[in-house]
């Protein structure tokens, strides 16, 4: 089997970078270890930057996104008995975020990428790459025909955190940069319609919470959890008095209940690894960097990443030049580093720290005081949050 750009992972980097080269002409095939049924209800994130909105809009994929997305223009931070209001409208000069599950946007790929004759090989095993040094790389893997050799010009690496492609780098030649959080995050979707207009953060003393949605339906929420929790630990009527107690912290708010739609709990770490180019293997989106989901970076970073990528490699398809294929890390960490620091503010800020002392926690209430009371600081949060800064 040949193609020109090899890309292992069907998740948002994967088929938006199979999307974008098909949309110039350059032909690709993805390689995804998962059925298609997984990957299409694999719940996920759920905010997008304007930056990707905007995207996901110019390489035709913003029909569903306009008609279904969730237009917010603000969001809002709960600490003690206080209440903060982040306003896009006012601090960003009206750029703000889409509420848009990650598991529609890679429908909406996979219906692309089907549409237009894609060759999207789900199921595939025992993937390993071979020659990125070389001029002529190629994957080796096993599908339902048995093993498969996939020759290409060029591999992406898009396969997350626990792929392959960032482990196939000889570690002497990898730089990597790490830090794990002593929580995890417990997120239950909900058959319930919200309970607010916008996300509501929660810094309680019994720990952070996060109300989100999906639709006007259902629900999305999220709370701290000690990082060695398995979700048996957790039966339905104690996330519950979890939720209520961290978020109804404001008079005459409730949360709204309803049935749990899928519950998982999610380690939390920031990981780089700039070695984002080894020859012909190129990485983006997880397989490259994880940020904690605080700030909602996640999917944005991998699509930013993507935005870099297909460039780079549209340059070298059309112009023969190797130049922005060269600088592609350089590029990306930018953004990336960017928004890892982003992340880690917002987890600092908003989670209860074991082995915090009563001196740690009243800083965290105090820069929540100074935001609340800060333009500035709201605006700096603000340009943060809705992606505009690289
Ligand atoms: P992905 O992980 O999405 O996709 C990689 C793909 O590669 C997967 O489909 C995987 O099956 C496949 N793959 C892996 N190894 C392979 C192999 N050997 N062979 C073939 N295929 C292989 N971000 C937020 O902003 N908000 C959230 O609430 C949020 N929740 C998250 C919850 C979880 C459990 C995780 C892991 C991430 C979450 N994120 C969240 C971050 C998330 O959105 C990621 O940043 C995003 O999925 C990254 O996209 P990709 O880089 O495409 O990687
Ligand atoms: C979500 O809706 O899943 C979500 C929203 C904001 C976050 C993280 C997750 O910071």
């Amino acid at each position: 089997m040949r193609t020109q750009v090899g890309i292992i992972g069907a998740g948002p980097a994967g088929l938006l970078l199979s999307h974008i080269l098909h949309l110039r002409g350059i032909d690709s095939v993805v390689l995804e270890k998962h059925d298609r049924a997984y990957v299409e209800n694999r719940v996920r994130a759920g905010v997008l930057e304007q930056g990707t909105v905007n995207l996901l809009t110019e390489v035709g994929l913003g029909e569903r996104l306009a008609r279904e997305g969730l237009q917010h223009h603000g969001f809002e931070i709960r600490f003690g008995e206080r209440s903060h209001r982040i306003d896009f409208d006012e601090l960003t000069g009206g750029k703000g975020i889409t509420v848009y599950g990650q598991q529609e946007v890679i429908k909406d790929l996979i219906a692309a990428r089907t549409a237009a004759g894609g060759r999207l090989l789900f199921e595939v095993e025992d993937v390993g790459i071979q020659g990125a040094l070389g001029e002529s790389p190629c994957i080796r893997f096993k599908s339902g025909a048995g093993e498969q050799r996939l020759d290409c010009d060029f591999i992406a690496g898009c396969d997350g955190f626990h792929g392959v492609s960032r482990n196939s780098i000889p570690a002497k030649a990898v730089a990597c940069f790490d830090r794990t959080y002593p929580f995890a995050w417990l997120g239950i979707l909900v058959d319930a319609p919200p309970s607010a207009a916008e996300l509501v953060y929660s810094n309680s003393p019994d720990g952070f919470a996060l109300h989100s949605m999906r639709s006007p339906e259902i629900s999305r929420n999220y709370i701290q959890c000690p990082p060695q929790d398995r979700i048996e630990d957790w039966p339905d009527n104690r996330i519950w008095d979890a939720l209520h107690k961290r978020l109804e912290t404001t008079p005459g708010w409730e949360l709204k209940e309803g049935g749990i739609l899928e519950r998982s709990i999610t380690p939390m770490r920031s990981f780089v690894c700039e070695t984002m180019r080894y020859g012909r293997l190129l990485l983006a989106g997880d397989a490259a960097h994880i940020v904690p989901p605080t700030g909602a970076k996640g999917m944005n970073l991998a699509i930013s990443d993507v935005s870099l990528l297909s460039r780079s490699l549209v340059e070298w398809y059309e112009n023969g030049s190797e130049d922005l294929l060269l600088a592609y890390p350089e590029n990306c960490l930018r953004a990336v580093w960017r928004r890892v620091h982003f992340s880690w503010h917002m987890t600092s800020l908003l989670h209860k720290f074991p082995g915090h002392s009563e001196f740690e926690r009243r800083l965290q209430l105090a820069e929540l005081e100074y935001l609340s009371q800060s333009q500035s600081a709201s605006a700096a949060l603000a340009e943060n949050y809705v992606g505009f800064v690289s």
